[in-house]
């Protein structure tokens, strides 16, 4: 159920501890760790606690939380001298995503391209 750990769900794994992260920030709601397969020099996921499919689910139901989010996507870029950066939420298969359980990628540390590809 939307809101509650899922059994079968990686993340929630993660923020239960039961998979080991490299977890760099935490908070009350939020858990944020390195991504297993990096694509820039700082790529770093950043969590809720609570289970829900994607960011726009997370926004509808818990707002403060999704907003949660974006503080410490900005508390990552800064603990890692990120002058540049760019937060990516990827949302549906088409675009990427492979885990559902909302989460931002904070990626900095070399140029980035505009477009995506
Ligand atoms: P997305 O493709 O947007 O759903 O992003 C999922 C990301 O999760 C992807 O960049 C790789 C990362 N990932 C997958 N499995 C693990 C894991 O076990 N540990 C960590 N730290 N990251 C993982």
């Amino acid at each position: 159920m939307a809101g509650e750990p899922e059994d079968d769900c990686l993340f929630c794994k993660i923020v239960a501890g039961q998979v080991p992260a490299t977890v760099v920030r935490e908070t009350d709601t939020t858990v944020a760790f390195r991504d297993i397969n990096p694509q820039a020099p700082t790529h770093v996921l950043v969590i809720p606690k609570v289970h829900y499919a994607n960011a726009a689910e997370l926004a509808a139901a818990e707002p403060a939380v999704a907003a949660g989010i974006l503080r410490e996507a900005q508390a990552v870029a800064d603990e890692d001298k990120l002058e540049s950066y760019r937060i990516v939420f990827n949302t549906g298969g088409g675009a990427g995503q492979t885990v559902w359980h909302a989460h931002a990628h904070v990626l900095g540390g070399r140029g980035l391209q505009w477009p995506p590809g």
